[in-house]
């Protein structure tokens, strides 16, 4: 029988510059946020004793990360020397030349995936992929990497010939992929692969980094797991965000057990709120309304982007800047986005003939009958690209929720 105990995360992009606080007194405490969700890894470590850390991608920031940092972090890695940390380089944190990976004296106790050693390597398919076994005949450890974007049916070919001898041992086997899991339709993908592609492999465990939300027990075999960031970083990773503490048990040529739970780690939140302002009169009234809105949340810990919908008259304009700058002074950080439409201008056409003061009055209608605030400000939208349309006008489209503004995959 063998048996591994792990600790499986991802993604904590070390040393990020949060340019999007436009602050660097707010980005620095940002990326202590990270420093310390790492510390919190480390104690975990210490608590749980795994035999191993899996590292699966994106550690640092590449092209921002500080000596200090990486001083900072094998440290720690020195502390915890009785378990193995396995680090697999992502696409911000590559193993390049001047990569800390490759000048930095490392903790013997961590080991690093090059890509230049090790490596599987076909250069008709312009593929790399590198695999391991580990000396201490626990674990055997597979792992994918690219020098740029492959198609599946290279990624097939390869994974079959490089995993055949690995899956057919008593060993535990696990791979490592930073990647992007059922992507395969977006060219731009990162190291795409599919779920059932994935499963094929045989592998006990598929230990996965890249996508910053949580993948838990996917597939058939249920053996494919993402713990997304620790410590989320953008408007599309609310909510509490988790390392994986796992285990595997293996019996000689039966399925092996796998028992994951998750594990809190983050200290700061982000939160995508939606407010109704019809009926504000003046930038004071709708002020008051948002810090109103605000007033029960954490306003160290959070991270705000507040959506501005509804209906108001048209004298008012609503000057978002002026909002966030008082903002700013009371909250860490609180984004507006004005998807409130002009009702005025509105009434007035919905009276009009022709097809656009139709269009106008049943979309008026629908939005004053409407209660459920998502769906009327999908009419609202609706209201708005639909006059853009019927004006011949070139429609661009402001996102509201679910706004792909994180960079840091
Ligand atoms: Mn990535």
């Amino acid at each position: 029988m063998r048996r591994l105990r792990f600790i499986h995360f991802a993604d904590l992009h070390l040393d990020a510059p949060f340019m999007a606080l436009r602050s660097e007194v707010k980005a620095e405490r940002r990326r202590n946020d990270l420093l310390r969700a790492f510390d919190r890894i480390i104690e975990t470590a210490k608590n749980e004793k795994p035999d191993i850390i899996l590292i699966c991608g994106d550690l640092f920031e590449h092209r921002h990360v500080r000596k200090t940092t990486i001083a900072y972090i094998n440290n720690r890695f020195c502390e915890i020397s009785s378990i193995s940390v396995v680090i697999l380089p992502g696409n911000h944190d590559p193993y390049t030349v001047n990569s800390y990976y490759h000048t930095y004296s490392w903790s013997s106790n961590v080991y690093i995936f090059k890509n230049d050693e090790e490596v599987y390597y076909n250069n008709e398919l312009g593929i790399r992929v590198f695999g391991i076994s580990k000396s201490d005949g626990i674990a055997k450890i597979v792992s994918f990497s690219t020098s740029s974007a492959i198609n599946q049916n290279t990624l097939d070919e390869l994974n079959i010939k490089k995993t055949e001898d690995v899956v057919q041992t008593e060993d535990i086997n696990i791979c490592m992929l930073h990647g992007s899991l059922d992507f395969e339709f977006d060219s731009s993908a990162y190291n795409p692969i599919s779920t059932a592609r994935l499963e094929s492999l045989n592998m006990d465990y598929y230990a996965l980094g890249h996508f910053h939300n949580m993948v838990y027990a996917k597939g058939a075999q249920k053996r494919i797991y993402n713990p997304g960031s620790p410590e989320p970083l953008g408007f599309d990773e609310e909510g509490t965000h988790y390392i994986f503490s796992g285990e595997i048990i293996k019996n000689n040529n039966e399925p092996s057990e796998l028992r994951v739970t998750e594990i809190p780690i983050n200290y700061t939140n982000y939160k995508n709120l939606k407010l109704d302002v019809s009926g504000c009169e003046s930038m004071q009234s709708l002020l008051f309304k948002i810090v109103d809105l605000l007033n029960t949340e954490d306003r160290e810990k959070t991270l705000f982007k507040i959506i501005l919908v509804g209906s108001t008259s048209a004298e008012l304009v609503i000057d978002y800047k002026y909002i966030e700058n008082n903002l700013l002074e009371q909250f860490f950080y609180v984004k507006i986005l004005d998807n409130t439409i002009a009702l005025r201008n509105m009434k007035e056409l919905a009276q009009s003939s022709g097809i656009r003061g139709v269009f106008a009055k049943i979309m008026m209608q629908k939005i004053a009958d409407e209660v459920d605030l998502n769906k009327r400000y999908l009419y609202e939208k609706a209201l708005d690209y639909g006059l853009e349309a019927l004006n011949g006008q070139k429609i661009e489209i402001v996102q509201g929720l679910g706004e792909k503004e994180n960079v840091y995959n």
